[in-house]
């Protein structure tokens, strides 16, 4: 029970098949209690109904493009809980055009948005976060082998993650004092909702299984349960890393 008594936020919970459920479920078997946000009212009902299965989990609505929404978030966690011990920030987007497109034809507005979404919102989460992880605790956030190497069609998702993975070392930096820590979970390919529309995304998961030293995909359970180990004290020692949870398939040459 590695996270008993710890309040743990979860950003970026959509469905079943999300990551974020994978840590939902790993981190309610180690005692954590559960907040999770989510964007749009029409996916209320929806969360709501997965959420059925965790006795005590509370929603809210937060839209990490938005300033103002993140502010009220955190001061509405100060007024509930107090404080807070983990957060994941399980959150990306790009335009669909640009996952399709050569990515030489992305845009201003398109290259800004992949990153306003996906890399700048865990720096405004993690600052509003500061103020209620009075008792230090880790901000995990999730990334992809597609930051360093160039994957297909990820595009602008990859420069975005470049930024996510190098604001985590600096954010690291930063609130290290607080004992805050600040790392990434970099996950193999998983068929999510984020991930079906991929085009080569068989080819790239067949290669998962033919090259990486365990020969096998990783599913979202075994990518939360090292988010839980980064959220608990387990982990006190960790601060600015990205850790892989792929088979192993980013330490092979060919
Ligand atoms: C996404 C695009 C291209 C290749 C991809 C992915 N591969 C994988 C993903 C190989 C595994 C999934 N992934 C790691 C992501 O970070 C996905 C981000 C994403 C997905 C969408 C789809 C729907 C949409 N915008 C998106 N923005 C970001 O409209």
């Amino acid at each position: 029970m590695i996270l008993k008594g710890k309040n743990i936020l979860i950003m970026g919970l959509r469905n079943k098949w999300s990551i974020a459920w994978g840590a939902a479920q790993s981190a309610q078997e180690q005692g954590a209690n559960l907040i999770f946000t989510y964007l749009s009212e029409e996916k209320r009902e929806s969360i709501e109904k997965l959420l059925d299965s965790i006795p005590g989990a509370i929603l809210y609505s937060c839209d990490v493009s938005k300033d103002d929404d993140i502010t009220r978030l955190f001061e509405t966690l100060k007024k509930d809980y107090g404080v807070i011990h983990g957060v994941l920030h399980s959150i990306a987007h790009a335009n669909t055009k640009d996952l399709h497109n050569d990515f030489v034809n992305t845009s201003r507005d398109g290259f800004a948005h992949a990153n306003n979404v996906s890399a700048y919102s865990l720096v405004a989460v993690s600052k509003a976060a500061q103020d209620v992880m009075t008792e230090g605790g880790g901000i995990v956030t999730l990334t992809y082998l597609g930051a360093e190497k160039v994957m297909p069609n990820y595009n602008v998702m990859g420069v975005a993650k470049a930024a996510l993975e190098c604001s985590v070392r600096y954010l690291a930096s930063d609130l290290g004092p607080k004992n805050i820590r600040v790392n990434a979970v970099s996950a193999g390919p998983i068929k999510t909702l984020s991930a079906r529309g991929v085009k080569d995304l068989d080819r790239i998961l067949e290669a998962v299984e033919t090259k990486a030293p365990l020969r096998r995909n990783v599913d979202a359970k075994e990518v939360g349960d090292v988010v839980t180990f980064l959220m608990s004290d387990m982990s006190r020692g960790v601060t600015g890393e990205v850790i892989y949870v792929d088979s192993g398939y980013n330490v092979m040459g060919i």
